[in-house]
């Protein structure tokens, strides 16, 4: 009842190549299903160059930009949409500092990376932003709005 007077958002949340190839698809996921929030979109997808670069299109200008669209398309993602009051803040709460170093223990990163390079995981920064990521990182068919048949006590 509480929920629904708030905010509902959607965010866009990414296991890069590394934690697929590290196992860690099932860690991850289980993250964000134990907080509380809902899985709208979920698929494993070799990423194109060309999707990279528009996903990260604000970085385009910056040194670390080639390494990242190699890195980011070395190998299969796994795409996730998940909705909830507040969840691209907790999200990005859940995933932790984008260096590994400064994340804290706890994290998903304190917990699992190392490099800012090699970060394992990826959230949207804003409300806009997981409208935008998801839009392009989904077809309309892929998503699937439902709701819990019990009384939803958590979001
Ligand atoms: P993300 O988009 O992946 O959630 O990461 P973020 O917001 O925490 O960080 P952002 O600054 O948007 O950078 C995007 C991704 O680029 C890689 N990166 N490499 N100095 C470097 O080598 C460097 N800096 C950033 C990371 O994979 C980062 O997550």
């Amino acid at each position: 009842l509480v929920a629904s007077l708030e905010q509902v958002e959607e965010t866009y949340v990414m296991i890069k190549p590394d934690g697929v190839q590290r196992g860690l698809v099932g860690e991850i996921i289980s993250r964000f299903e134990r907080k509380g929030f809902r899985l709208t979109g979920l698929k494993l997808f070799q990423c194109p160059t060309e999707l990279a670069e528009e996903h990260y299109k604000d970085l385009q200008s910056k040194p670390f930009f080639p390494k990242l669209i190699k890195y980011i398309t070395s190998g299969p993602v796994v795409c996730m949409a998940w909705e909830g009051v507040g969840v691209v803040a907790s999200a990005r709460k859940l995933i932790g500092s984008t260096n590994p170093l400064q994340a804290e223990p706890g994290t998903i990163r304190g917990d699992l990376a190392v490099q800012t390079g090699r970060n394992v995981v990826h959230g949207s920064d804003s409300p806009e932003n997981g409208q935008r990521e998801i839009a392009l990182w989904f077809k309309e068919g892929e998503l699937c709005q439902w709701t819990p048949a019990q009384a939803p006590w958590l979001w």
